[in-house]
């Protein structure tokens, strides 16, 4: 590879030189080109060291300069310098006003960073260095500056113009245009810019807040979408009071607009007060969407709400600081979820994406700390780890300090640091001094990327009637250092009696005795806790709530994990149990092939989940389901991703053989056929039921072919429709699913959310041999390459179903590989992630790790972007 990608350094950070003071931007609109005049009040930075007088600014390739004033004199062209799309203004004085005229062509802007057009709308998206795509700025977070913007384009066509905080002015102007302008009084990074122009209707609610002002809440999409906002709307108040209510932060602005947007890159955006959602992120109905989209939904809603303090109130100094924003803002919406709905589902779902994804980035190439020290695209940090491990960080500080001081904590970090740009070095700071608690040691897990093992022995001395625990920790090489020094983290456990009540725990050494569980505080390599007064054998239960993102090394008999399996208090524990049990056999089932039966102790286990009724369903689903195939693949220390699929398609045919009765019986208790409903009750019972429906069609027999054929029949809902049209499809002949799939498309052609579950569907089938139907997909007429959520529901699904994209003849990888290189000259950044995957072979067998190695060698030769060329890069250098 001969690519001189630039690599970015943490440790080479610099104050910027020059404060932009305000920033005035006139965008007018206009078919063919977009003009952008940008007015900044600019001073030397008085903390910046920098002797030299120049300001240099960052631009993009496709800005077309007209123009540069200063103090309003013309610049002519000895007075700058504009190389690789870097503006350099010499001779700057200590204070002056710059003014500079760009040409943009939004119309053709298909990386959607920056300003762009989707559909019908303009939109923009900046974060993390889009706004660069509009004009030259500084365009790095740590320079904050008050905006004003003024937008003028035709208003027969775009009727709504919308910028950050409050519109102070309005009109009409020559030939059918019109004007706003929007003044946003809170100094942001660029990063946080946003504007919208387009055809929109909306939707409103109102929020008083906790002092007494009225917000207006206001949600803007197109005509066609304006019965799917009340959801987003009913969940933006609930998000807005429970940040009162835990965290006390309150709402800023009198205005806080939602547009959605159909193409974009990502989720959402929390520009200040004017948030941008992917359409697919904050529309729902319960006919177009399933209930896990409108739990996704609500989330999504929340966590950009909550960005408003964790994120723009205070922001990141540079971007190996994601995660100071991301992670904390993850837990809140985490927590926000749990304190909603139901916690232990919600810990489950959490710590099931995180071994699964995020415990694969750390052991591939792209592992990385929470806090990164360097990166070539910035973009491909917006990572499982930066997100999820970033919030378990921040999990673990309230672990350690406890719900008071945990508050303490984030009270001190808002008020110190309001309106600045700052450092994880600074939260922790804040965690530290308000607690008096030492994490200085814990501050490792901002720079050292893995997953450590903890390994866990323990001895009962019924004499002394002493039990002790011996847990040591290690944590595997990755490319940013070989030897990892022991991590702090807290390590919840309790001691359970024969009858599963918690014992009292009396740690030899501490004073206080805990009524139930503890939280040990481990540090060292190995260190050994004894717990006094412990009157019989007991039974440990480990790591509860997860309470940290390790792996957990403890030999577990059988009978000790068929006990936690019904005993233990904590869901999570008592899941993971569960999951234990189920992993244990799964693994006999690949050793075994043929003839694969359900132990009755598991038989037993499972089945006193499905019969018990006094239980959560939501929670009775989790219990019952088998472990993704991608989950199992984490579990293996070489990936045989046909064994797995065998195995588990195996084991999954003796559960629904052993259990069919009390499956069905279970679908029929759960099938509720009245009025569609969405309490928590409900949504669990949907959950349950739909689990049993894919059990007993396993089966291959006719009558629950039959059953699924009525439920999709029936068209209750979109998660009743949707399972039943997936367990349809996963049926081997494809026979029943086909006429039920032109139907549907028929009928919901014109939803694209709709569409995209339709294309997701099939390509995520995991049944053999699928590429030549996801090619067909490619071909449709409702398939668009540009836009990423079709390009995520096709190409995304097939990567998803690993026995396709694992294909033994490599077709899947070369498959994949041809759209990576079709897509990065379009939009680099789904490009990047495309290829990600590509780049974990080192776990698979030998011959599909040369496969693979060999598509990475072939994008290698093509001219990449920096976002594709560095998960390509790095994925070769470890080979
Ligand atoms: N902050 C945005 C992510 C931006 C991604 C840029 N490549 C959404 C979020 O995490 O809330
Ligand atoms: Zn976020």
């Amino acid at each position: 590879m001969t690519k001189n990608a630039q690599v970015i350094y943490l440790k080479d950070y610099q104050v910027p030189s020059f404060i932009i003071e305000t920033t005035d931007l006139d965008i007018r609109i206009g078919d063919e080109y977009t003009s952008v005049v940008a007015r900044l009040k600019v001073r030397r930075n008085p903390a910046s060291k920098e002797v030299s007088s120049e300001l240099v600014l960052q631009g993009s390739k496709d800005i077309k300069l007209q123009e540069v004033m200063m103090d309003g004199l013309i610049l002519d062209a000895s007075n700058y310098d504009l190389e690789a799309a870097v503006l350099s203004i010499h001779h700057c004085p200590e204070v002056f006003e710059l003014t500079t005229e760009c040409l943009i062509q939004p119309q053709l802007n298909t990386t959607l960073e920056g300003l762009y057009k989707s559909g019908g709308m303009y939109c923009t998206q900046c974060e993390a260095e889009g706004f660069r795509n509009i004009t030259y700025y500084l365009d790095r977070p740590d320079a904050l500056s008050v905006f004003t913007t003024r937008i003028s384009a035709n208003k027969e066509s775009y009727p709504i113009l919308l910028a950050n905080g409050n519109p102070i002015d309005q009109g009409d102007l020559e030939n059918g245009e019109h004007f706003a302008v929007w003044h946003d009084p809170f100094p942001k990074p660029a990063y946080l810019f946003a504007m919208v122009a387009g055809n929109l209707v909306r939707q409103d609610e109102e929020f008083t807040t906790m002092s007494g002002r009225k917000v207006d809440l206001q949600i803007f999409v197109e005509a066609h979408n304006s019965h799917k906002c009340d959801h987003a709307l009913a969940s933006l108040k609930r998000s807005m009071l429970w940040d009162e209510q835990v965290y006390g932060r309150e709402y800023d602005l009198d205005l806080f607009m939602i547009v959605a947007v159909d193409d974009f890159n990502m989720g959402a955006m929390e520009n200040k007060g004017l948030n941008i959602f992917n359409s697919d992120c904050v529309l729902a109905d319960p006919a177009t969407s399933s209930d896990a989209m409108f739990e996704r939904i609500e989330g999504i809603v929340a966590h950009e709400y909550f960005h408003n303090w964790s994120g723009n109130r205070v922001t990141c100094r540079d971007w190996f600081q994601l995660s100071l924003k991301e992670g904390f803002t993850v837990y809140r919406d985490a927590q926000y979820t749990a304190d909603t709905y139901s916690a232990a589902v919600k810990r489950i779902d959490d710590v099931t994406l995180l071994r699964t994804h995020q415990f694969a980035e750390d052991a591939g190439p792209m592992a990385h700390p929470i806090r990164p020290a360097s990166y070539m695209e910035i973009n491909n940090f917006y990572s499982v780890t930066v997100y999820e491990k970033g919030a378990e960080v921040v999990g673990m500080i309230h672990t350690l300090l406890g719900d008071e001081l945990f508050r303490k904590g984030s009270d001190l970090y808002f008020d110190r640091h309001d309106g600045q740009a700052v450092t994880t070095d600074d939260f922790i700071a804040a965690m530290s001094d308000a607690s008096n608690i030492d994490l200085s040691q814990f501050k490792r897990w901002y720079s050292q990327a893995g997953t450590p093992t903890l390994t866990v022995t323990d001895t009962y001395d019924p004499v002394n009637k002493e039990y002790s625990l011996t847990i040591g920790q290690s944590t595997p090489a990755t490319a940013e250092c070989e030897e990892k020094l022991p991590f702090h983290l807290p390590f919840r456990m309790a001691l359970l009696d024969a009858n599963g009540k918690e014992m009292p725990l009396k740690l030899r050494g501490a004073d206080l005795v805990h009524e139930k569980s503890s939280v040990l505080n481990i540090t060292q390599a190995q260190q050994t806790f004894t717990f006094e007064a412990v009157l019989q054998h007991p039974t440990p239960s480990l790591l509860r709530g997860f309470s940290a993102p390790v792996k957990l090394d403890y030999a577990y008999t059988q009978e000790q994990l068929l006990f936690l399996a019904s005993q233990d208090q904590d869901g999570f524990c008592r899941w993971e149990a569960c999951q234990r049990l189920l992993i244990e056999a799964m693994e006999q089932a690949m050793s075994q092939a043929a003839n694969v039966q359900l132990e009755h102790t598991l038989e037993a286990m499972l089945r006193s989940s499905l019969v018990d009724e006094d239980l959560d369903p939501a929670m009775v689903a989790k219990l019952v389901q088998l472990p993704s195939e991608a989950y199992l693949a984490e579990m293996q220390s070489t990936v045989d991703v046909d064994l797995i699929h065998t195995g588990r398609e195996a084991m999954r045919c003796a559960i629904a053989l052993a259990l069919e009765s009390e499956l069905l019986a279970c679908y029929q208790r759960c099938h509720d056929t009245g009025l569609f409903r969405q309490t928590a009750k409900a949504i669990g019972q949907r959950a349950l039921k739909n689990t049993c429906l894919a059990y007993l069609n396993t089966l291959g027999k006719p009558q629950y072919q039959t059953m699924a054929q009525d439920q999709y029949a029936l068209n209750a809902n979109m998660t009743d429709v949707g399972a039943a049209l997936t367990i349809l499809i996963s049926q081997e002949d494809g026979r029943l699913a086909t006429p039920l799939l032109a139907e549907f498309y028929q009928s919901w052609q014109g939803d694209a959310q709709v569409v995209d579950q339709w294309f997701a569907m099939q390509s995520g089938a995991n049944l053999v041999g699928r590429l030549p139907h996801v090619q067909a997909l490619l071909q449709h007429e409702a398939f668009d390459i540009r836009n990423p959520n079709k390009v995520r529901s096709v190409v995304g699904g097939f990567i998803r179903s690993a026995i396709n994209f694992h294909s033994a003849d490599g077709s899947g990888y070369e498959f994949v590989a041809d759209m990576v290189l079709r897509l990065d000259p379009i939009n680099p950044m789904i490009a990047a992630n495309l290829a990600k995957p590509l780049g974990r072979f080192k776990r698979h067998t030998v011959g599909r790790q040369q496969l693979m190695q060999a598509q990475l060698q072939r994008l290698s030769k093509a001219d990449l972007s920096n976002d594709v060329y560095e998960i390509v890069s790095k994925a070769l250098s470890v080979s």
